[in-house]
């Protein structure tokens, strides 16, 4: 099916409103819904899954229609809580259409960190008593399934899930301009910041293709770096990273992005408030959920840079252009142990289209990591 041929399909069936966080297996999708945001349809990307089942919960209760949630099915985890407190027909009774991209499908050959969420997706909307059926692939199937729905949210007021597996929507182009403004790109960044290192720090990369970069970068370089690349867990590597920080005196650095950040902005404010001195946060700001093809986060309405000060961050950098960073970086680092420090680096979308992934392990990469920390 195409995107146009699902939306005639949705929009028949009274569904108008989405949310949730990107996801590759429907990237075409998201892309349409995007481009049409406004336009008949509501598209809201929400900064974590938990909050898509709330502000589907809350355009229920304003208008009575069904809300559809959009996420992959690393982020299906997340709304256990909202599915089982909030929308759950023993609590607020809430119908909604949860759309879950299958990463990790038993048989398929996908990255480690899909792999158990891929064997549970079933069973654990099983355990909610979530009832589910697969996204279809023709346009007849799709129409019967979602009258099947309707009469579904009638009768039983609660969520139901469509899997999506890989490749079942047609590939879609949107018309929207590419930005350009900045000049560099996540890469460039990279190699700038790597460049500026004189071997003593230890990063912590976050998840998608920062990590795929950092990790290319380094074999580029022939250097077997401390780097730990976090592959899953969407947000959580300034965490990761806090953790380590007060427990080393190193130099520890993370390397964030903006989807990533906003998915988890709570631990800006626990850094601040332990505030270790040894801590630089690096943002790569594309305005993006490049991963997963490229969807807008809405960094571009939030001034990071009060709200690290805001909570606790002793000092905040920002950077645009490659001499720009060059610059900063070597402030930043002068500044030794008086962090926490937050760098903000703006660049524009896109990566290679060669671009790997990291060839080590998961525990390849932990034991690595653990060893070179402690030497
Ligand atoms: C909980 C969760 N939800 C969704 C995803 C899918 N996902 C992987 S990377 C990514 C985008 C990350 O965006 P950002 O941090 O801005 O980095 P960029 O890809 O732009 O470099 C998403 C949505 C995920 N891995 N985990």
């Amino acid at each position: 099916m195409n995107c146009s041929e699902i939306w005639d399909i949705f929009k028949k069936n009274n569904y108008k409103f989405f949310t949730g966080v990107p996801d590759s297996t429907f990237k075409a999708w998201m892309s349409f819904l995007d481009e049409n945001h406004g336009n008949g349809l509501d598209n809201i990307i929400s900064s974590n899954e938990c909050e898509a089942v709330a502000i589907a919960t809350g355009y229920h209760l304003a208008t009575n229609n069904i809300g559809v949630v959009y996420m992959q099915n690393s982020g299906f985890g997340k709304t256990v809580n909202p599915i089982t407190s909030l929308a759950d027909s023993e609590v607020y009774s809430i119908p909604m259409l949860l759309m879950i991209g299958w990463r990790g499908e038993p048989g398929e050959k996908d990255e480690p960190q899909h792999k158990k969420m891929g064997r549970v997706t079933i069973p654990l909307l099983e355990a909610l008593e979530i009832p589910y059926s697969f996204f279809p692939e023709t346009v007849s199937e799709f129409e019967q399934l979602l009258q099947k729905t309707s009469i579904f949210f009638k009768e039983n007021k609660k969520p139901y899930a469509l899997i999506v597996k890989k490749n079942i929507i047609e590939p879609f182009t949107s018309s929207k301009r590419k930005d350009t403004i900045y000049e560099m790109t996540r890469e460039d960044a990279l190699k700038t910041i790597i460049d500026s290192f004189n071997g003593d720090e230890i990063i912590i990369s976050t998840t998608g293709k920062t990590s795929r970069e950092l990790f290319e970068l380094r074999i580029a370089r022939k250097e077997n770096p401390r780097d730990f690349y976090t592959v899953g867990s969407m947000g959580c590597t300034s965490s990761i990273a806090l953790g380590i920080a007060l427990n080393s005196n190193k130099k520890i650095v993370v390397i964030d992005g903006d989807g990533a950040l906003i998915m988890q902005l709570g631990a800006l404010t626990t850094i601040g408030h332990y505030h270790p001195g040894n801590l630089y946060h690096i943002l790569i700001d594309n305005n993006a959920h490049e991963s997963t093809g490229g969807q807008p986060t809405v960094s571009d309405t939030v001034n990071f840079k009060e709200i690290c000060l805001g909570s606790g961050y002793k000092s905040v950098y920002l950077a645009n252009s490659r001499e720009n960073l060059k610059i900063v970086l070597e402030k930043m680092f002068k500044e030794e142990g008086k962090g926490p420090s937050m760098l903000i680096i703006k660049v524009k979308k896109g990566s290679r289209e060669d671009l790997g992934r990291p060839t080590t392990t998961p525990i390849q990469n932990k034991e690595h990591f653990m060893k070179s920390l402690r030497k």
